[in-house]
């Protein structure tokens, strides 16, 4: 199994529209109780301070929907946290200050770029891709955008994900860690290719 773009997109718009969803039912709420309890000559104020039931009842929608959030987070997560197939292709991925490497096992590829020459790595479309992703000295984050999806690149630890590209084309990356003076240029592509451009591509960078 593994990670893509729609599983990604599916939670983002999860948490979005829940997050629309309350902000318009605070603002109503507020608003309404503005107007409808403005002061007015000769009208007291309520005395009341609690009201239990809706009290308990806002705590349990509340831990409802955090639950909710948890668990869809989780299962979603899991997907690409999956060992992997064996038909995978494998991508080893060292993050720097302030560049990329990436190296292809028992291919003989690497492709290596920095902050001044950006480098491009390449993947199949529709296929599981293992990532093994480090760092050589500070946290980075490795962050494709287009996917959804980002993974903390954190030195002496290794982080495996599994994700699979879906739709051909090419693909900007970036660090979503700040990390130093050229952060902001530490950039990356991805090509997702066909299987036999894929290979031609891999052929053609050893
Ligand atoms: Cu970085």
């Amino acid at each position: 199994m593994a990670g893509t773009r729609s599983d990604f997109s599916s939670v983002w718009g999860l948490y979005l529209w829940l997050g629309v969803g309350i902000a318009v039912f605070i603002f109503a709420f507020v608003g309404f109780a503005l107007v409808r309890y403005r002061a007015r000559a000769g009208r007291e104020p309520s005395q009341r301070d609690e009201n239990n039931p809706l009290e308990i009842g806002a705590a349990v929608l509340l831990v409802a929907i955090i639950s909710l959030l948890v668990y869809v987070t989780f299962h979603t997560e899991t997907r690409e946290d999956k060992p992997t197939a064996a038909k995978a292709v494998k991508v080893d991925v060292l993050a720097f200050q302030w560049g990329w490497r990436f190296t292809y096992p028992g291919q003989g590829v690497t492709v290596i770029g920095n902050s001044d020459h950006q480098p491009n790595f390449a993947v199949p479309v529709g296929r599981p891709v293992d990532f093994a992703l480090t760092s050589a000295d500070v946290i980075h984050a490795m962050w494709i955008p287009e996917q959804r999806f980002k993974k903390d690149a954190i030195p002496g630890k290794t982080n495996h994900f599994v994700m699979e590209f879906d739709s051909a084309g090419h693909e900007i990356g970036h660090c979503s860690e700040y990390c130093g003076l050229r952060h902001s240029n530490m950039g990356f592509g991805v090509w997702v290719l066909s299987q036999a451009s894929y290979e031609r591509w891999l052929a053609s960078h050893r």
